[in-house]
């Protein structure tokens, strides 16, 4: 089922002539913003010199720590009385990345999510529970009004209250479920012990974070449904940027709206298909915010065309990060912001290891830190209330629980080239 069958399936010259007018009338538009028109002038690019869609090679990249430094509006290209809302990503450090849309931009978004959705089958006959945090997550919203277009019945149930969400679950015969894996796993042990059945589940959206074939299988069976992945990031306005069909081989990632490339990140240079590397994204219809060339940090690869649901552009699910941003429970987390609140305390040291886990399908983060005699009394009262103000200062930072572990000074490993803190165990759970 398509939601925009001619744009959808556009191949060959007709979709490299569409993505080159947008790329121009992107490239104009990023001239508003002060970090672009220096970034073209300092590379002696004018944006009439991008003829064809290989001079965008031309262009230099856009990191996260570019947005970052243009907290809060400085990458807008229209006046702020032009944008309509404001979303932020999650868990950055210090403040967060500001991502801002006009009233087209909604829509575009809307749209992306309504092609996404019906591509793997629902419909307005469809009841969507949307289980994902409806505040400055993309998630929530996004999802929200591209369900809404379709015409299905939206309950925005947002997170929290497991029985709660079974109960709605069953009471309004919901058929397609939207929230992270990790999440749906959790729902699914919930609905076990409350031996809540969950017939009328069909299809089950899962993104917003890494996943495996492993857990599809797992979900799929314990929740009856169909599962599908789901790709986005807040700069690209959220969710819907690269989505499952049926085939569930790759996802497409929507050739109108998203000019892809993959590099080496370490170099620079561009992959070809089936090469592994960085996903690169030049937006081609986002207005508030027009990117060039945005570094994901996703590590995936292109894949060949030729799906037999006729639709364009597959990348592979996406393996890991090439920084070290970690996503936890959806929320993402950067080492250096749990570094940054353990030098704020004085009862602990400045080194610290944290450990990931999934247990019992829920990400888990522990931070060992060393305690510090000079602020620790050797009671054990003490010991509990240092522990519990990393737990808490964390928590604030991050917006995440955490295990705090406190271990004599001195016991932490040491690094004398790159520190490597962060043990992802994960991958050996799933
Ligand atoms: O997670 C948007 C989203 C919401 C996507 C709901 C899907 C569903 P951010 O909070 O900005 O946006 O986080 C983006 O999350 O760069 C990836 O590292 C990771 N990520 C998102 N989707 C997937 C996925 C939303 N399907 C960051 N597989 C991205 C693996 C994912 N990682």
């Amino acid at each position: 089922m398509f939601w925009d069958k001619p744009t959808e399936t556009l191949h060959g010259e007709k979709l490299k002539a569409l993505q080159l007018k947008r790329l121009k009338k992107t490239i104009r538009d990023s001239q508003n913003v002060g970090f672009y028109k220096k970034c073209l002038a300092d590379a002696h690019v004018r944006p009439d010199d991008i003829r064809t869609l290989e001079d965008i090679q031309k262009i230099p990249f856009t990191k996260k720590q570019d947005l970052r430094n243009g907290y809060p509006f400085g990458f807008f290209a229209v006046p702020l009385k032009k944008v309509v809302r404001i979303h932020t990503t999650s868990g950055t450090t210090g403040k967060p990345t500001v991502v801002g849309y006009t009233p087209n931009d909604l829509d575009a978004w809307a749209d992306l999510i309504a092609r996404n959705m019906t591509m793997v089958g629902v419909t307005e006959d469809d009841i969507f529970q949307n289980m994902v945090n409806y505040g400055m997550f993309t998630g929530g919203l996004g999802f929200h009004y591209g369900a809404e277009k379709i015409g299905m019945t939206v309950i925005p149930s947002a997170t929290g209250n497991t029985r709660r969400q079974i109960e709605m679950i069953q009471d309004f015969g919901v058929t397609t479920i939207h929230c992270t894996p990790s999440y749906a796993m959790h729902l699914s042990e919930v609905a076990e012990e409350m031996h809540a059945s969950l017939d009328s589940l069909k299809t089950g959206i899962f993104g917003a974070e890494p996943w495996s074939e492993t857990m599809r299988s797992s979900l799929e069976e314990r929740l009856g449904v169909t599962a599908f992945d789901s790709y986005g990031l807040s700069e690209l306005f959220g969710p819907g940027v690269a989505f499952e069909c049926p085939e569930r081989d790759g996802l497409h990632i929507w050739h109108d709206a998203y000019l892809v490339e993959i590099i080496n990140p370490e170099t620079g240079e561009n992959l070809g298909n089936g090469e592994q590397g960085e996903l690169v994204i030049t937006p081609l219809v986002k207005e508030a915010m027009p990117l060039l060339r945005y570094r994901t940090g996703d590590i995936t690869m292109k894949l060949e065309d030729g799906c037999l649901c006729t639709r364009g552009q597959k990348i592979s699910r996406i393996t890991g990060r090439s920084d070290d941003m970690l996503v936890i429970r959806g929320i993402n987390v950067f080492p250096s912001q749990i570094e940054h609140v353990i030098l704020k305390i004085p009862e602990v040291g400045n080194q610290f290891m944290v450990y990931v886990d999934r247990v019992n399908h829920l990400d888990e983060m522990t931070v060992d830190v060393e305690i510090n005699r000079d602020y620790f009394s050797g009671e054990l009262t003490d010991l509990a209330r240092i522990q519990k103000k990393v737990v808490k200062e964390l928590r604030d930072a991050l917006e995440l629980r955490t295990t705090v572990k406190l271990v004599e000074p001195g016991s932490l490993p040491r690094f004398e080239g790159k520190a490597k803190r962060v043990i992802d165990r994960r991958g050996d759970a799933i």
